[in-house]
């Protein structure tokens, strides 16, 4: 029989290339949807083809609980959040509610309805916010810089503690910023993507960004993915730094998008003030050492390799809206 899994955040980057990786490997998909999702149809895509999709929120329990008892997956990946840092700042107390407490709710949700599940949290390298060694690892201390950081370092303590009072299978992956040509477009690394893609079209002159000297550890999204299940099918549960081991400033991502297509950075990025957190992070740099030996895991796509892939899809994108709307490019 089909293992079943059940996604919470299907719509966001990871749930869908989770969704496609456990396709592939034969599961039976549950990808929990809320109310206020918008262009669901179009952000599942082909998913949409076989996953049953679940009304729900991490913010209503009653709703959890009914899913898990009836569904009763094998394994259960919450990927949901309130997932952008700085808007975190703008709605702390929902951000906790949702990326928080969700976790917690859903924790509780298969102690009382399913607890055979084997349970995934998407922790995050945004714990490490302020950081206390270079480069962190799973026994690295926490000191958050954010309320979503915050958050997820309550979500990450309410899984160790259903492993550890409940002897329920919980696993947290820390995972480093991961991005694709999925990435949501309000994060840094799309922002520029798109913005590269619409300033060599004539679409756009100038792109305004915030702190450039800011540095993450970036890696390739499908392949982080793969980590999450290798959790889930060990024998004991545990915590896993899922990372590349390498840093890169927000101004060499512009240096290396902007030269893939004839351009200079230096012309059209603007560093606007608006876009400054209140308090930074500004620094990550991952050690994946445990994954690599315990799951056999490790980065294949190279920072370059991610960049230029980026670029090259929000070309093909823009040219393509292009297209349907009439308007003649005017190429730099
Ligand atoms: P994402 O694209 O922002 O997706 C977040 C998902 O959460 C969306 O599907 C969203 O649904 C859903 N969601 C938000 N509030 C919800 C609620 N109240 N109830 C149910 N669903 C809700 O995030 P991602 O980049 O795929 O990241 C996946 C997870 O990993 C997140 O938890 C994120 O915090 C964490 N993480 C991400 C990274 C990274 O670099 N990407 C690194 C470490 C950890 P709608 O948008 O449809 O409403
Ligand atoms: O910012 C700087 C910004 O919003 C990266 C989430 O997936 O990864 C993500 O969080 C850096 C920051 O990602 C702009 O100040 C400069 O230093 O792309 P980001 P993030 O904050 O690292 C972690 C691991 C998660 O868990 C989160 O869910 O880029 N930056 N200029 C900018 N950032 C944005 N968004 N927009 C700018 O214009």
């Amino acid at each position: 029989m089909a293992k079943k899994a059940l996604i919470t955040g299907i719509t966001g980057q990871d749930g869908y290339y989770l969704a496609e990786f456990l396709h592939e490997k034969g599961y039976e998909i549950y990808g929990l949807v809320r109310r206020s999702s918008q262009n669901i149809e179009q952000r599942l895509g082909k998913l949409s083809e076989y996953v049953h999709v679940e009304h729900g929120d991490l913010t209503d329990s009653l709703s959890l609980r009914d899913i898990l008892g009836r569904v009763q997956p094998d394994e259960i990946y919450n990927l949901a959040a309130q997932s952008h840092v700085a808007w975190s700042f703008k709605t702390p107390e929902s951000t906790f509610d949702i990326t928080g407490a969700g976790c917690l709710r859903l924790l509780e949700a298969m102690r009382q309805t399913s607890p055979h599940s084997r349970f995934y949290q998407a922790s995050s390298s945004e714990m490490f916010g302020q950081v206390q060694e270079v480069p962190q690892t799973e026994k690295t201390p926490f000191h958050p810089r954010s309320p979503y950081g915050v958050a997820k370092v309550a979500a990450y303590w309410a899984t160790v503690n259903y492993r550890e009072g409940y002897n329920l299978f919980t696993c947290n992956g820390i995972l480093f910023n991961h991005e694709s040509e999925r990435r949501g477009e309000e994060f840094v690394t799309r922002k520029i993507s798109i913005g590269v893609a619409r300033i060599k079209l004539g679409l756009q002159d100038k792109l305004l960004l915030g702190n450039l000297e800011a540095k993450r550890d970036w890696g390739y999204a499908p392949e982080y993915v793969r980590a999450m299940w290798l959790m889930l099918q060990q024998n004991e549960p545990d915590d896993y730094v899922i990372a590349t081991g390498e840093t890169h400033s927000v101004r060499e991502f512009c240096e290396i998008a902007f030269a893939h297509v004839g351009l200079d950075y230096r012309d059209f990025v603007v560093e606007d003030p608006q876009f400054y957190r209140p308090a930074e992070v500004n620094l990550l740099i991952g050690d994946a050492t445990k994954a690599r030996q315990k799951l056999g895991w490790k980065p294949e796509t190279t920072f370059r390799q991610l960049v230029e892939r980026m670029v090259e899809a929000d070309l093909e994108n823009q040219k393509r809206l292009l297209r349907n709307s009439g308007e003649t490019p005017r190429p730099r």
